[in-house]
This record gives structure tokens, C-alpha cells and sequence, in this order.
């Protein structure tokens, strides 16, 4: 009786089924299920299906084989948050807020995840996150804290973090099929699958750290570019020869990095992350990169040599920890088809951008170049994208959050700057499509020190904008020159089609609702007049070469380095000091009456620069012997988040004196609780005001 009565009831809902879809209503089963796999800077030069020379990809080319791959994907600007939150809302960078990997994602804004849950979807979201706020929009999230690590991880899921002992890729994925298996199978599904490799620094899986031994990955023809006519790609920091890391990025011996500048940061990162590996892992890790390792000491490589081993070490890591993605993806194909959900589910592929494999020299990603702009797009929906099909339109990262609204039947809402590529994926593609894109990067100064820039790109021509300290343009021909190494601007035969492209770049600007003018530009220093103004300062400890505030008397410039500080963009104006006190003596010339001082500092914990934990005040009429006027304790939390300046004041004072001195105790070492637990602090001192 029971069993007819199942049997009865399911043969009923069949009905019902039959009857909604010849009447042509929506039912839950019509709406597709996605699944949007993301990795972390893969470049398609890496991918067999886009014709890699260095690397073969089976899981990834049974994708396009079974679908299609887009040959001009571009990302707007290519770095892993800002690109994660494009992906997200379907907004450029200026309207979205997340301009840069420092901005705290605005989680209270409309995403795409949150319309599909809105609309009866069942949404996940499982691996790199990286937009620092929690994920909002989620049934069930499951994200790597940061950047996260290749070995044994930590996750946080919904908001509970725990290390789970294995490799990032393996886990990543078994979060997923966990999440596939255990799901509500009532409603349709979408999954954002984002895995952290193969992002720096590169870190391959126990199964993968013998691959490509003993074999020779072929060089690219741009490895010892010299960067004529391109000035920002001149003072980049993302060589593989001077910036990767020995250490940490190589997994060479840390006695090979020489560079007092990176030698810390190298040591601590290759310490905490090798670390994190039980016994075992250490092992069967040690047990293949010792051996490479005496062979590269061995061989006492210099200059070009020593740069192509760099890039091997280097190039084959990077692959590695492909072919572990191309498994894990592998995975979750079978498992597609053994659920019977290939039929009904969008898989699509893609990187947060591309990244360079050595071309320029580089490594990395950033610049508007073709290596990093474009990135990997192949989308599988059987019987909606004919197999092994391929586009040449230009789409975009904008482009995701429409197209899955499409194809689940939401409406898009019409503050969304992308466009659908529902149309181009089946195979008609839209007479009115866009003929060209636009791109604005903006993480400057910051690690790599990639320059600020703006441009448009065209299927043949692209136009650059570098700005900020500089203004530069650059254009280049890509059908003439598809590696880029020929900036063209100047060249008169082109000077008609770079007045077109600059026409054409006011009009995008303007169609995307950007300007240069915007609140993300970096704030002026403020200009104050005080006693102390222009007078010399003398320092007990040099500032670091790197921060040293644009000059010796930074301190008594009359810049104040500004209250609100953007990510990185406003350290040139700061004066830092690694692990050393501030000992500062100003020499206001003649004994003067003094009523205030008042000493500005920085806090920026994530980047290890603490307020001071005290500041001491004293003056004096002859330079020798110096009286206490007043010292100040901080009590601003050392867990206080973002970047930001306090300043601390002595008020009426009745001091009479030539010569005053600062004294701000440094921290020294980093506490228990922060990343870098046990590693030296800094202080950032900007502006000694005495009135
Ligand atoms: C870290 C990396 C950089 C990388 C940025 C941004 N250094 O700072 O190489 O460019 O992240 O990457 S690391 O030694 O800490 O790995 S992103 O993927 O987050 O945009
Ligand atoms: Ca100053």
C-alpha cells in the first residue's frame, strides 16, 4: 500500500511536469544548475586547450571539448579581489567599491548570488574568498582566510575557521562534492568553486612535486625584455630573476636570498608555511627539493644562467600546482555525471585573470599586457553551447553576473554594466555586441608597484593610460606586435587611430560612469605651518630606504600625511622604522616659547605597522641636557583594523626651549595573535608639529 502510494505520487508529479512544460511553464527542473569554477591566476598560456606549448590540461580541455571556449575574455582589472567583486555584482571596480585587494567588499550590495537565492537557488560558495568582509548571499560558505595555504589550510566555514590536514586543491574540492551530495535536491543549484592555486607561492601537491624532472620548460622570447618606451613596465617589481623570492617563491635555500630588503618577509613566509606541514609532508617534501636544491647550489649559476634556472624553478612549480586543479577538476566532472546532473548543470572555467609565465620577465599579473587582461573562459551546457565550439567577441568579467541571472530567468537589474552572453554561448551573437573594452587598475604604490592605469583595447589596437606620479600612454598594435614590446604612440602612421581610441576610451569612461577625479585618487597631503616647519631634524636611527618619507626632514616638511590612507597609496609620505624606536631631535634654531607638540603615526597592523607604545617628549635650551615634558601612553587597541593616523598632543605647554625631541617606543615584535607573530614591527611617523 505504502509503496503504491510513493510509486502513485511520483507518477503524479511526472504528470504535473509533463503538463508545465508543454504548457511552457518554468519548472524547477528547466532551470539550469552552475557550477563556476575560478581559479587564482592561470593564465591561458597554461591551458592545452588554448594551445599551451609548456603544459597539458585533460580535464579542463574535456570542458571546452564539450562546450565553448572564448578566445577574447578579458578581466577590468586584474587583481583577485576587484576581480572576484566584478564577478560578484556585474559593476566596474569605481561603482562596486573593491578597487583594490586592501577595500574591506562592501557585502551590503546587490550580487548575483543573493538574486538566485532570492529566486529559489540554492547557493555555495567554497574556497578563496579574499574580499575580507564574510560572504554575504550564501546558503552554505566555506572560505580559505586570505590567501589561504597550500598545506593543510585553514577554512572558515560559516564563520567557524579550523585547519583541516591535506592539500588546498584536494580539500577545496571535497568541500564541494560534499556540498553537491548532501544539497537540497528540490532546487536548482550554484556553486562558486574557487580555488587559491595556482597563486603564489606556488606550492605543489604531494602528487605533483616530481612532475617535468629532468625536463626543460621552453623560455619565452620576451624573458629578457628591456622595456623601451614603456616606463611603467621599467619600475615594476615582478621579475623572476630579482623579485620572486628564493625562498619562499623558489623553494631554493634561504642562504640564497642576498637582498636585505626581502630576506625577512622571504624567511617568515617559508618558515610559517613549511610549518604548517605534519612531519610526514615534510618528509616526502624535502625528500625532492633537497636533492634540486644541491644541484642548484652546485651548478653556482650568475646572471642570464642563473636567471633561466630562476624561471624554471619557478615556471615548473606554477604548473604543478595545475595539474593538481586539473585533477580536482576532473572530479567534479565525473561526479557531474555519475549524479546524472551534467544534462542540467553550467559548468564554466575561468581565472581571476591571467598571470605572466615569465613573458617580460615576469611573474604576476597587474598590467593591461595581454598575459594578465585575458583570462580563460569555457563554458559546458550540453544541448544549449555546441561542443567544441569557440567565440572571438570580447567578453568580460562584468559579464558573469548577467549571464546566470539569464539563464536562471531573473531579471537583470538594470545597474549592471555587463551584458549576458547567453546569445554568444548559443552560437548567435548579438549584431550590436561591444567592439571594444575597457580596463583601470589602481593598487599603486603597493607590492609589485605596478603604476595606475586606464586603457582600451580593441580586437587590434589597445591604448594605455599610466598615471598617478606619472603620465604615460602606450599603444601597441597586436596584430604586429602581439608580445607587446613596441609602444607605437609617437608613431605618426598611427597618431588617426589613437585619436579614434582616445575618443573611444572618453566614451567607454563615460558610459561606465568613471572619471580620474574620484574619491579613489589618494588624498593630498595637508599643509600645515607650525614652529618646527623647514627646521632640521636629526635621527638616532636612519628610516628604512623604502619609507623614508620622500626625504630627511619628511618630519618637519609641513605635509601631514593624510588622516584617511588607502591600501598601500599613501606610505610614500610616511617615515618608517623597522623594529627601531623613533629618536627624533628638532632644531627649531633659537630658544622659542612653546605651547603644543603634537608627533602623527600610522597604524596599519595587517601590513605590521603599529602605532608607537609610548611617546616621550622633552626639551632643551642647549642641546645637552634635555628636560621631560610629557609622555603619552597609546591606547588606541593594537587590533583595530584598516589603515589609519592618530596623532598624539601635548596642550599647554609653558616650555621655553631651542631643541625638542620625540622619543615613540617601538613594539619591536609582533604579538602572538598576528600572522607575523614573533617578526619586527614598524613604526611610520609623519609630521612633528610644534606650535
Ligand atoms: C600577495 C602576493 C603578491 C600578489 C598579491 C596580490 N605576495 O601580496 O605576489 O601580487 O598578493 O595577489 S605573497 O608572497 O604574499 O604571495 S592577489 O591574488 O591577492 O591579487
Ligand atoms: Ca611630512
Amino acid at each position: 500500500m505504502k509503496l503504491f502510494k510513493i510509486n502513485y505520487l511520483k507518477n503524479l508529479s511526472l504528470l504535473l511536469l509533463l503538463v508545465f512544460s508543454l504548457t511552457g511553464c518554468e519548472s524547477e527542473s528547466t532551470r539550469p544548475n552552475i557550477i563556476f569554477i575560478m581559479t587564482d591566476d592561470h593564465a591561458n598560456s597554461a591551458i592545452s586547450a588554448y594551445g599551451s606549448k609548456i603544459t597539458s590540461t585533460p580535464n579542463i580541455d574535456r570542458l571546452a571539448n564539450e562546450g565553448m571556449r572564448f578566445e577574447n575574455s578579458f578581466c577590468t582589472n586584474a587583481i583577485c579581489g576587484p576581480s572576484r567583486a566584478v564577478l560578484l555584482t556585474g559593476k566596474y571596480s569605481h561603482l562596486n567599491g573593491q578597487i583594490n585587494n586592501g577595500v574591506v567588499f562592501d557585502s551590503t550590495q546587490q550580487t548575483f548570488p543573493k538574486l538566485l537565492q532570492q529566486a529559489g537557488y540554492q547557493t555555495a560558495m567554497i574556497g578563496k574568498w579574499h574580499l575580507r568582509s564574510q560572504p554575504t548571499g550564501f546558503d552554505y560558505w566555506n572560505v580559505l582566510p586570505g590567501q589561504g595555504s597550500y598545506y593543510n589550510p585553514d577554512f572558515i566555514e560559516m564563520g567557524q575557521r579550523k585547519r583541516l590536514e591535506g592539500y588546498v586543491t584536494d580539500l577545496t574540492t571535497d568541500i564541494a562534492l560534499n556540498w553537491l551530495q548532501q544539497r537540497d535536491q528540490e532546487k536548482p543549484f550554484c556553486l562558486l568553486l574557487h580555488h587559491k592555486a595556482p597563486h603564489r607561492n606556488w606550492m605543489p601537491g604531494p602528487k605533483h612535486t616530481r612532475m617535468f624532472e629532468g625536463e626543460e620548460i621552453p623560455l619565452p622570447d620576451t624573458y629578457f625584455d628591456t622595456y623601451e618606451k614603456r616606463l611603467a613596465a621599467q619600475t615594476q617589481e615582478m621579475r623572476i630573476d630579482r623579485h620572486a623570492y628564493p625562498g619562499s617563491d623558489l623553494k631554493l635555500p634561504l642562504s640564497l636570498n642576498s637582498n636585505p630588503d626581502s630576506l625577512r618577509e622571504d624567511q617568515l613566509f617559508w618558515k610559517s608555511e613549511y610549518a604548517r606541514m605534519t612531519g610526514e609532508q615534510q618528509q616526502a617534501w624535502d625528500a625532492v627539493y633537497r636533492p634540486r636544491n644541491e644541484a642548484f647550489v652546485q651548478a653556482n649559476l650568475t646572471g642570464r644562467a642563473l636567471a633561466e634556472a630562476k624561471y624554471q624553478r619557478y615556471v615548473k612549480d606554477y604548473l604543478r600546482c595545475i595539474a593538481s586543479v586539473d585533477d580536482n577538476i576532473g572530479r567534479v566532472l565525473d561526479y557531474l555525471d555519475e549524479a546524472g546532473l551534467s544534462e542540467n548543470t553550467i559548468v564554466v572555467y575561468t581565472s581571476d585573470q591571467g598571470f605572466y609565465l615569465g613573458e617580460h620577465g615576469w611573474f604576476d599579473k597587474r598590467f593591461m599586457y595581454e598575459p594578465s587582461l585575458k583570462m580563460p573562459l569555457i563554458v559546458r551546457y550540453p544541448g544549449n553551447i555546441q561542443a567544441a565550439s569557440s567565440s572571438n567577441q570580447m567578453a568580460l568579467n562584468l559579464d558573469f553576473a548577467p549571464t546566470f541571472l539569464d539563464y536562471a530567468g531573473v531579471d537583470i537589474p538594470t545597474d549592471i554594466q555587463g551584458r549576458s552572453l547567453k546569445h554568444l554561448l548559443s552560437g548567435n551573437a548579438p549584431a550590436d555586441w561591444r567592439q571594444s573594452i575597457y580596463y583601470h587598475y589602481y593598487e599603486f604604490p603597493a607590492t609589485h608597484m605596478v603604476k595606475r592605469h586606464y586603457g582600451v583595447r580593441t580586437d587590434r589596437y589597445k591604448l594605455i593610460r599610466f598615471y598617478y606620479d606619472i603620465d604615460s600612454w602606450e599603444f601597441f598594435d597586436l596584430e604586429k606586435d602581439p608580445e607587446e614590446i613596441h609602444n607605437l604612440y609617437d608613431d605618426p602612421a598611427y597618431s588617426e587611430v589613437i585619436n579614434e581610441l582616445k575618443t573611444e576610451l572618453t566614451k567607454l569612461r563615460k558610459e561606465y560612469q568613471d572619471s580620474d577625479t574620484d574619491k579613489y585618487m589618494p588624498q593630498a597631503p595637508v599643509l600645515v605651518s607650525h614652529l618646527a616647519q623647514k627646521k632640521p631634524v636629526a635621527l638616532e636611527h636612519p628610516p628604512a630606504a623604502k619609507y623614508n618619507g620622500g626625504g630627511a626632514n619628511a618630519l618637519t616638511d609641513g605635509n601631514r600625511a593624510p588622516d584617511r590612507i588607502y591600501y598601500g597609496s599613501d606610505y610614500r609620505l610616511w617615515q618608517g622604522f623597522e623594529a627601531d624606536d623613533l629618536i627624533a631631535t628638532i632644531d627649531l634654531g633659537k630658544n622659542t616659547a612653546i605651547r603644543s607638540i603634537s608627533a602623527g603615526f600610522l597604524q596599519h597592523v595587517r601590513d605590521w605597522i603599529f602605532l608607537p607604545v609610548s611617546i616621550e617628549f622633552s626639551a632643551s635650551e642647549d642641546g645637552q641636557s634635555f628636560q621631560p615634558i610629557g609622555n603619552i601612553e597609546n591606547q588606541i587597541p593594537q587590533r583595530k583594523k584598516g589603515a589609519f593616523r592618530e596623532s598624539f598632543t601635548l596642550e599647554n605647554l609653558s616650555t621655553t626651549a631651542r631643541y625638542i625631541r620625540v622619543h615613540a617606543r617601538n613594539l619591536k615584535t609582533c604579538p602572538d595573535w598576528h600572522p607575523g607573530a614573533g617578526g619586527k614591527t614598524w613604526i611610520f611617523a609623519d609630521e612633528i608639529v610644534v606650535k
